[in-house]
């Protein structure tokens, strides 16, 4: 039988030598950007990780094992087989032991780098409570997994899709520490400010690297959001997103699109309906975290704080 979890032999030697490694996740590949952006964003989030100083690790599972490293082959056959499933900790283990190739959304990959002693993550934005979520109960996975899991989780805040005051409160009762880089606002993805508070503003890489290292060294347990504001050159313009939001939540609704189909239906939805724009906009703020991601786990690798 294949081993459950595999880590890759340059990750693992990063990892015993103590040099500073970013985990990736792989749903934004599958699911979050159409074909063939995903895998060329997923090829481009790692050279710049390796261009800041980190090795990244990018996670998801194929032939039957979760792993934490993928090279560029095996990005590709997962980007391009067909019916890969969108996993998070509910459906992830029947799919390892179908051998049934899956993407890790953030939940599952939270998962994945704690268990292999990754610290920092780059994603785009993750899930949160829907704005039908009285109705529909619809809550993202990731949620539960930060309240789970330390691991620091850098990202454009959450999706704006999404009731970011409801995501923003659910966080705070979690435990899950929101902080800011350069921003005293929670971002809203494609946008740079929410108008909801982040718990802290830091203006520095190496003093939200030591508010890091802090919170792993009390144990405090959970994960962290380090929320990091598209660049202003990238910002979607208000005219430009608010109705084609209003138009895909509709659709979204009309259609009856539930459960793990809400999220990239409504990202799909977006893209159509803003020519493109949006999938820029996602390009620019992962390429961003990325690059802070990075940082962060070199100061983190270089002890600078704390014991
Ligand atoms: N961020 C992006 N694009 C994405 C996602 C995040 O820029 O596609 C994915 C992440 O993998 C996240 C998932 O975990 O969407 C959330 O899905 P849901 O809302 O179904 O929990
Ligand atoms: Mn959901």
């Amino acid at each position: 039988m294949t081993e459950p979890f595999v880590i890759a032999p340059e990750v693992e030697a990063a990892l015993d030598e103590g040099r500073p490694v970013v985990a990736l996740e792989t749903t934004l590949v599958t699911h979050g950007l159409p074909h063939p952006d995903g895998v060329r964003a997923a090829a481009e989030l790692e050279d710049v990780v390796r261009a800041g100083g980190a090795m990244p690790a990018t996670i998801g599972v194929l032939d039957g094992a979760l792993r934490v490293g993928l090279s560029r082959a095996e990005l590709e056959q997962l980007a391009t087989a067909r019916g890969v499933a969108k996993l998070n900790l509910g459906n992830l283990a029947a799919h390892v032991a179908a051998g049934a190739p899956g993407s890790t959304t953030v939940a599952a990959t939270l998962f994945a780098a704690h268990q292999a002693g990754i610290r920092v993550f780059a994603t785009g934005g993750i899930g949160g409570v829907h704005r039908d979520a009285t109705t529909s109960g619809d809550v993202s996975a990731d949620l539960t997994a930060l309240a789970r899991f330390p691991v620091a989780v850098v990202c454009a805040g959450a999706k704006a899709v999404l009731d970011l005051a409801r995501t923003v409160e659910l966080l705070e009762t979690l435990g899950v520490p929101v902080l800011g880089l350069g921003t005293d606002e929670f971002p809203a993805f494609y946008r740079r400010a929410s108008g909801l508070p982040v718990d802290r503003r830091f203006d520095s890489v190496d003093d939200l690297a030591c508010a890091l290292t802090a919170h792993f060294d009390l144990g405090l347990g959970t994960g962290v959001i380090v929320a990091n504001p598209i660049p202003a050159a990238d910002e979607l313009p208000r005219e430009v997103y608010d109705p084609a939001l209003e138009r895909a939540l509709a659709d979204a609704a009309a259609q009856g699109v539930r459960g793990r189909a809400v999220t990239p239906f409504l990202l799909e939805r977006l893209r159509e309906l803003t020519g493109g724009r949006t999938v820029a906009a996602n390009l620019a703020l992962l390429r961003d975290n990325a690059r802070l991601a990075a940082a962060l786990a070199v100061a983190l690798a270089r002890e600078a704080c704390g014991a």
